[in-house]
């Protein structure tokens, strides 16, 4: 039989193409030794930081599915996960940051968008000289975005939205906004539209006060009376479909990501247990704290497991949103389980900054509510079982 390898049970590694091993230790170098060193006081501090953005697209990490022609690296889906994997094993803010351009502002200008359309955003997207938001919730409309009240009407020559979104992650840095609104000339069907910073009646404050999430700005957008031209809509989609083709995308690579920030903790346990003596021995050296550790090892083996699993049926076109609904629902409420006894296993330093596993627990708290909370996407698997919708 072979060696046990406690870090990687599964030997998820040799199921990795060269080409996804590859990437993905360029991903945790980067994310090591570019985004580590500072999270620390970017949390703290609630830093913005726009430069990440050009730092993250100088590494390739911007858009790595999209086409080479336009900037990406024409990577496959499981890159793309494994690329989040290690950026939220640093912070899941970053990871934010990076899937919020990657699968909810250049995919769906790739998508749904004109060729021109293409052309102008995709490649400063990818190198991060432009930063991308995407306004789908509004302060009465989240669970729900199907009760959205931002309308688009039709003018001599285009549209003139009104409206507003709120948690929006990247909007008061952003310098392209996707939104989506009820367009009245389809029929109230609702439409994507790419808007650009400065236009009239466009702006994006900052919500103060996160205790989640710190490393990634968070804002509103204020849509008042924007008037945009022809060239403004996505012209590929329509409906719901539109923002859920790109929720698919970010909800798959947050089941990913979520098992970095579960990974970065469960070490972090293990080696404070090793060194950390209590009653004459090492804490790690008590039933209680290997059983803990072993649910760590159990549920973030299974996780990847399944995340590669849907990963390579997305890639081979065999996927079903209910597919990554189930990953994205297990693998963050894993997770956040998995900080939270981080934080117990540190004990009082467990608190502390220093230690850096409150700090992947508070933000998991956003993770599991953003993109679909964990109850809503039970409720869309209950739907895909009984055929009974619970919703409402
Ligand atoms: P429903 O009747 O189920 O569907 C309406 C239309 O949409 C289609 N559809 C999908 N298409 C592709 N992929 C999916 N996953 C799809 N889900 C639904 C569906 O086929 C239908 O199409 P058509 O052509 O027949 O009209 O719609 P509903 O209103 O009953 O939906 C209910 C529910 C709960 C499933 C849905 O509204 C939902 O998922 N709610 C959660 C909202 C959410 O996830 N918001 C995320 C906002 S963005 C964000 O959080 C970014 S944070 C990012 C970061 O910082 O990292
Ligand atoms: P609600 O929908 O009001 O839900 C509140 C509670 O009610 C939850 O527990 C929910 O599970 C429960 N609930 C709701 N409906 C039902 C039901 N039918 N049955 C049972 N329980 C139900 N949105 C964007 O569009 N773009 C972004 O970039 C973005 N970034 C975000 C960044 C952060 C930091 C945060 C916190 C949120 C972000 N969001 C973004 C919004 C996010 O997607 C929503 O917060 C999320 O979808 C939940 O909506 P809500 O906050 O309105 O909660």
């Amino acid at each position: 039989l072979a060696a046990f390898d406690w870090t990687d049970p599964f030997r998820l590694t040799d199921q990795l193409t060269e080409d996804q091993r590859m990437l993905s230790d360029a991903a945790r170098v980067f994310a090591q030794e570019t985004l580590m060193p500072r999270i620390t006081e970017a949390f703290a501090e609630e830093k913005v930081a726009p430069e990440v953005f050009a730092e993250m697209g100088a590494a390739g990490l911007l858009g790595a599915t999209i086409g080479e022609e336009f900037g990406g690296l024409g990577a496959d889906y499981v890159t793309y996960g494994l690329i989040a994997r290690e950026i939220e094993r640093v912070d899941s803010g970053y990871r934010s940051m990076m899937s919020v351009q990657s699968s909810l502002v250049m995919y769906p200008i790739d998508a749904y968008g004109s060729d021109a359309q293409r052309a102008k955003y995709l490649p400063k997207l990818a190198s991060g000289d432009w930063i991308g938001c995407f306004g789908l919730t509004e302060p009465d409309a989240g669970s729900d975005p199907a009760g959205m009240k931002t309308r688009a009407e039709k003018i001599d020559g285009g549209y003139r939205l009104t409206g507003s979104k709120m948690w929006i992650s990247n909007s008061p840095i952003a310098d392209i906004f996707v939104v989506w609104a009820k367009s009245d000339a389809h029929g109230g069907k609702i439409r994507g539209f790419v808007l650009d910073k400065g236009q009239k009646g466009l702006s994006a404050p900052k919500i103060a006060g996160k205790l989640s999430l710190r490393a990634s700005v968070t804002g509103e957008i204020v849509i008042d009376g924007v008037e945009v031209g022809e060239d403004a809509l996505l012209p590929g989609v329509e409906g719901l479909k539109g923002p859920f083709g790109c929720l698919n995308r970010a909800r798959y690579g947050i089941a990913w990501g979520v098992m970095g920030a579960a990974e970065d903790c469960w070490h972090r346990a293990r080696d404070y247990g090793l060194d950390r003596k209590q009653f004459g021995k090492p804490i790690a050296q008590t039933q209680l704290f290997q059983k803990k550790l072993a649910d760590m090892q159990t549920e973030i083996t299974l996780g990847l497991q399944a995340a590669l699993r849907v990963g390579e049926m997305i890639d081979t076109g065999k996927a079903a949103p209910e597919m990554i609904s189930l990953i994205k629902r297990n693998n963050c409420g894993k997770s956040l389980d998995i900080t939270r006894l981080a934080r117990d296993m540190h004990g009082g330093n467990g608190i502390s900054q220093e230690f850096h596993v409150i700090r992947h627990m508070v933000n998991l708290e956003t993770v599991n509510t953003y993109e679909g909370t964990h109850d809503v996407h039970a409720l869309i698997l209950g739907r895909a079982q009984t055929g009974l919708q619970a919703f409402f």
